[in-house]
Order: C-alpha cells, then sequence, then structure tokens
C-alpha cells in the first residue's frame, strides 16, 4: 500500500488531519487500533473553543455542530458556598460551544465515508520504520495478514498510550509531567442540565464540575482519591456527593437520575518535546496530555491539527516546507500556554491532600481576584474560549 500520509490513529486528531489534508487533494490512510464502535463510545470532551470550531467548519463538519452545539458566553467558579460569573464575550469577545467528542467523531466519520477515506480499524502490531529518510514507512498487521504501507510523512495520532511518541529515540526525547493526587469520576445521565451554562467548584469535599452535552443530557463530575475504583460508587452515592459540592441553591436545580456511563479518569499534565523526528509528527494527546480542568485536551488536538495540515498542504503545494520545519515550535508555544492555564485551573479548583491553610488562602485570594477583577476574567476568558492560532 502507498499513500502521502500515514495517521496512526483514528481518534478526533487522526480523523480531523485525513479530512483536512484529503480535501486538499492530498491522499491519507488512516490505522486505528480499535473498532468504530469503541472509538465511537468513549465519553470525553464537551467543550470547543471558538477557534476549534472554526477549524471543524473549514474541514466540511461543521453543519450538525452548528445546528445542535449551546454557545455558551459564560462560566461559572464557586467555592464553597459562593458563585461568581466569568462571561466570555466581556472578557474576549468570544464563546465556547458545547457539543460533545462523540458527536465530533461521528461526524469526521460521517464527512471520511462520503470521501471515500480509507480508515482501516482493529489494526495490530503497528512500527513505523526510517522516520529520518525520504521514505519512511508503516508496518502493521490487519484481517490477519502483515501489511505495508509506505508513505512520505506520519502523523502520530495515537493518543497517550500509542507506539508513535516511543518511536522518537529516548535520547532525544525530553518528557516533562505532572501527576495529580487525584482522579474525575465522571457521570452522564440522561437529565436536563441543572443550569444552562458549566459551573466549576471548590468545596472542602472536593472539586465538582456541572456540564452537559444536550438539553437532555447531564455530565457531571467531582473529585475522587486515585485509590477509588468506578464500582465503589453507586448511583445514589455519587449524587449525593455530588450535591454537597456546589452552593445549596445550584444543588436544588440538580436532577438526579440513573447513570448512563460512570468512569475515573486520573489527572495528569505531560509533554513531549520535540513533537516532530524526521518525517514524525506528533499531535494531540501522542504529544500531551493536560489536567480536564478546563477542557483544553481536544482543542489542543485540533490546534495540533491546524499547524500541521498547514504546514503539509503548503509543502504539497508549491514545496515550500518552511512550515513543516516549525510543526513542532509553532504546535508547542500553543501546547505550554494550555498546559499552564488547565494546571493553574486545577490548583486552584481541587482539594490536595497535602493542602496547607496557606495553599488555601492562596486559592481563596485567586478566586476573589477572578470575582473582583476585570482585568483577571479577561486573562482567564482568552484562554479558556482559546488563544488564537
Ligand atoms: P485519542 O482520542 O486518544 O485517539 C487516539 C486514537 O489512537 C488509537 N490508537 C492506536 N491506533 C493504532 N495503533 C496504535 N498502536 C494505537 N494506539 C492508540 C486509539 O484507539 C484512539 O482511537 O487522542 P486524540 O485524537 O489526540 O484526541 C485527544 C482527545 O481525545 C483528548 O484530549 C480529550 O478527550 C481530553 N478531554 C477534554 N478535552 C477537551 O478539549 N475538552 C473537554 O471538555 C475534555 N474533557 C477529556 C475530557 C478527557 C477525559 N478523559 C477520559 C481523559 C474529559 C475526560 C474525562
Ligand atoms: C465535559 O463536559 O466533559 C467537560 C467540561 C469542562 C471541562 C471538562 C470536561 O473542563
Amino acid at each position: 500500500m502507498k499513500t502521502d500520509v500515514a495517521i496512526i490513529g483514528g481518534g478526533p486528531a487522526g480523523l480531523l488531519l485525513s479530512q483536512l489534508l484529503m480535501r486538499a487533494g492530498i491522499s491519507t490512510v488512516v490505522l486505528e487500533r480499535q473498532t468504530r464502535p469503541h472509538v465511537l463510545s468513549r465519553i470525553r470532551a464537551g467543550v470547543l473553543e471558538a477557534g476549534t470550531v472554526e477549524v471543524l467548519k473549514a474541514a466540511g463538519v461543521g453543519d450538525r455542530l452548528l445546528r445542535e452545539g449551546i454557545p455558551h458566553d459564560n462560566c461559572y467558579l464557586s467555592s464553597d458556598d459562593t458563585l461568581f460569573r466569568i462571561n466570555l464575550i466581556e472578557g474576549c469577545g468570544k464563546q465556547v460551544t458545547v457539543y460533545g467528542q462523540t458527536e465530533v467523531t461521528q461526524d469526521l466519520y460521517d464527512a471520511q465515508d462520503a470521501m471515500g477515506a480509507t480508515i482501516l480499524h482493529e489494526v495490530s502490531d503497528v512500527a513505523l520504520h526510517d522516520l529520518t529518510g525520504d521514505a519512511p514507512f508503516v508496518t502493521f498487521r490487519h484481517d490477519g495478514e502483515a501489511k505495508r504501507l509506505e508513505c512520505r510523512y506520519i502523523a502520530g495520532c495515537d493518543g497517550f498510550h500509542g507506539v508513535s511518541r516511543p518511536s522518537i529515540p529516548a535520547d532525544v526525547r525530553k518528557e516533562f509531567e505532572k501527576v495529580y493526587p487525584f482522579g474525575w469520576l465522571g457521570v452522564l445521565s440522561r437529565t436536563p442540565p441543572a443550569t444552562p451554562e458549566l459551573i466549576y467548584a471548590n468545596h472542602e469535599r472536593g472539586f465538582a464540575l456541572a456540564s452537559m452535552r444536550n438539553p437532555m443530557l447531564s455530565r457531571y463530575y467531582i473529585q475522587v482519591p486515585l485509590t477509588d475504583r468506578v464500582e465503589d460508587w453507586s448511583d445514589d452515592a455519587f449524587w449525593a456527593e455530588l450535591l454537597r459540592r456546589f452552593p445549596p441553591d445550584v444543588a436544588a436545580s440538580i436532577q438526579t437520575g440513573p447513570s448512563i456511563e460512570k468512569s475515573i479518569a486520573p489527572l495528569r499534565s505531560f509533554v513531549c518535546e520535540p513533537m516532530q523526528w524526521g518525517r514524525l509528527f506528533l499531535c494531540g494527546d501522542a504529544a500531551h496530555i493536560v489536567p480536564p480542568t478546563g477542557a483544553k485536551g481536544l482543542n489542543l488536538a485540533v490546534s495540533d491539527i491546524f499547524y500541521l495540515s498547514r504546514a503539509l498542504i503548503a509543502q504539497y503545494a508549491d514545496g515550500n516546507g518552511d512550515l513543516l520545519a516549525r510543526y513542532g515550535q509553532d504546535a508547542l508555544a500553543r501546547v505550554w500556554q494550555a498546559m499552564r492555564f488547565s494546571w493553574q485551573l486545577t490548583t486552584l479548583m481541587h482539594r490536595f491532600p497535602d493542602q496547607t491553610g496557606f495553599d488555601r488562602r492562596m486559592q481563596v485570594a485567586e478566586l476573589s481576584q477572578l470575582a473582583t477583577s476585570p482585568d483577571a476574567r479577561r486573562l482567564f476568558s482568552q484562554v479558556y474560549a482559546g488563544l488564537p492560532y
């Protein structure tokens, strides 16, 4: 098999890259380890930055997003029993849009099917070869047979546990990591959202988040110790704990119901430098992980794909490799800004096991600055709604 760009991983990053490149006449093959229903069953991101919406529109997958996505002008922060609003429009003139990652991925699959894309599911033993030469290739198994895919470039879009990042030699790679001493227990339920916009809550019992997918589908999270397992949490125990962590009037507006999905995600900040090695380009979770506080993960995957697709299109259009040579530099500048924001919001909104009275006063001071200072809210809004590309 032969293609221009071999794409490892058919999550949102890989599918979006394939879509943007195919629209520019560049051929792709996507290799995905899981089945399509498995990829579509992962409940993850929910909040899209304004720039993400623009990239998805440019990729030809904006129609349903514009119809069904819920634009939000605000988000709310609460600390114990106080609640304040951050108006994103006042802060930076931009909104965010609530539209699930599952929906983004479904739209990309539909668009890719319509273009006749080659997406191979249930591939195994993917290995990358000759990355620093002019003719890299990928070997893998599919339908019980060993296969070889020749290409000009490889995009590593295979998430945190993929094979692409470890294909960069260990003595070249620098990895930066921070692991947080808690996770998020998330519940999806077929109930109307408690409030029209998101509420991030810092409570003495721990963090909580009220989010949503659509007018009849709510998504809630609570901070839990890393030792907790999903089986430890009955629906009743989850709702009781969630309600305790919001101010009383918010808690009173939360409708509880059976969970239709329940999972625990650990929190981690992680960056791999460089994001490119020879003809291999890392994108999305393959290169970096943010804690979900602030909803940056999927948005960063999209900004990486924006930079890489632009660079590959320029390379194919007129042989100009300048943007491709600086892909990692361009992507990382934005990644580190989002990394700092997610770390800061995680630090601000969670209760840490070893938190001192001093640490708590620092949270209170920072929350009070956000509540009272338009300048502080402006800085917050700029990153929350999305830094420019
Ligand atoms: P993905 O989605 O992990 O996709 C990678 C794909 O690669 C496949 N794969 C392989 N394929 C072939 N060969 C191999 N060896 C392979 N190894 C892996 C995998 O099967 C998979 O299909 O990475 P991608 O595309 O970079 O997308 C990143 C996003 O999924 C991720 O950043 C977000 O979900 C993070 N995230 C959020 N991001 C936001 O922007 N806003 C949010 O509101 C938000 N909320 C969240 C989140 C992540 C969460 N969890 C569970 C980690 C909430 C949660 C709870
Ligand atoms: C979500 O709806 O899943 C969500 C929203 C905001 C976040 C993280 C996750 O910061």
